[in-house]
């Protein structure tokens, strides 16, 4: 067998690469020169026939050939792709009116959605949004809130202790957001009437505690602010929150060292067969704390208790979402399953109302 002039070949075969000016001729192309039987593949077959003198000078003129006609038909291949992409951009449009895909939304957390629910209904009662720092000092989360250091309430609340600031002073993580209404009455004059929502942290952890976790709370400061005015605004706020008009509800005495007197209200409820009905029947449910401002809180705060009084109110965010949407479990709030999520989860549009209701 005489072997065919490379140089020939090569000629040929890249006049055969340009001249392709489809991706299928291009592909016929390369099988016929290296393919199984390409012409380049009969070339290095006949290497086995050669005398080792004839090898040596032949083997290294066939692999440039070869590797010389590979590049060509890759940039060749290369080059049509780009152009036939290129052609396809300028003759395809965009529809831009075409919906998005709905299953990239994502979703509103039902702490976010009844922050918002509250946040709405007290707005409409003409409160005023306020918010302060997680990291706060002693004075404002405890001393000035009728807790001084040898206080027993300190101990209620097992509190994050972060190190001390420059300065050497204690900082710890808030146990509440009482501390914004501390900051509020310290910096502006009253009267007062702000919703505070915000995360708060303690050190405990079970079934129904979660070391942070969220609460509202609210102040009101006038010069006659009253009882009647915290249990008409708590009242209404509980009807429109679980948005049922005749909701039963009772205040009970209790204790906290921040109010004077102080109280916690429940809801009226039913708990037959191990499920919770919220609205009906003969058992009660407690929903916040609340009370009016003891007059050593406004004092430490250079408010003047011989002008002005009022009323606080501590609701647990968390606590609420749970038994207005029936989610059992306190800690599935914080682990971000995004089945969980997808299951409890508010859609953007789910606006809330003053009813407490959703409107979309
Ligand atoms: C509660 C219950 C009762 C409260 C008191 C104050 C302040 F700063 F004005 F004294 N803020 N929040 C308060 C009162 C909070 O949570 C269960």
């Amino acid at each position: 067998m005489t072997m065919q002039d490379p140089t020939e070949t090569e000629t040929e075969l890249l006049a055969a690469v340009n001249g392709a000016d489809t991706l299928d001729a291009l592909e016929q192309v390369r099988i016929g020169a290296l393919g199984r039987k390409g012409r380049i593949t009969d070339l290095m077959k006949s290497l086995g026939g050669m005398s080792p003198d004839e090898r040596r000078a032949a083997g290294p003129a066939l692999n440039g050939l070869k590797d010389r006609i590979s590049s060509a038909i890759d940039a060749r291949r290369e080059a049509m792709e780009t152009s036939g992409l290129e052609a396809r951009l300028r003759q395809e449009g965009i529809d831009v009116t075409l919906p998005v895909r709905p299953e990239t939304n994502g979703s509103v957390h039902p702490v976010s959605q009844v922050t918002e629910e509250l946040v709405a209904i007290f707005a409409d009662m003409g409160f005023e949004l306020a918010e302060g720092p997680d990291v706060e000092d002693d004075f404002h989360n405890f001393t000035a809130l009728n807790m001084p250091p040898e206080h027993p309430a300190r101990q209620m609340h097992d509190t994050f202790y972060l190190t001390p600031d420059e300065s050497g002073a204690q900082r710890l993580l808030r146990t509440h957001t009482s501390t914004v209404q501390i900051r509020t009455m310290m910096s502006r004059p009253p009267p007062h009437r702000i919703i505070v929502p915000g995360r708060t942290y303690r050190s405990d952890s079970d079934m129904t505690h979660t070391p942070m976790f969220h609460q509202v709370e609210g102040l009101v400061i006038d010069r006659a602010t009253h009882m009647g005015h915290l249990k008409g605004c708590l009242i209404e706020f509980a009807r429109a929150f679980f948005d049922i008009d005749d909701l039963p509800y009772r205040f009970r005495p209790s204790y906290f060292p921040f109010t004077e007197p102080s109280a916690e209200m429940d809801i009226g409820c039913s708990r037959a067969d191990g499920e919770l009905r919220i609205g009906a029947g003969d058992d009660w449910l407690e929903i916040l704390g609340c009370g009016m401002v003891n007059p050593r809180v406004l004092e430490n705060c250079g408010v003047d208790s011989s002008v002005y009084q009022g009323f606080a109110f501590g609701v647990g965010i968390d606590r609420i979402a749970m038994l207005k949407y029936g989610i059992p479990d306190l800690r599935s709030f914080f682990e971000s399953d995004l089945r969980w999520l997808r299951h409890y989860g508010f859609s953007a549009l789910d606006v809330p109302t003053l009813a407490g209701g959703l409107a979309r």
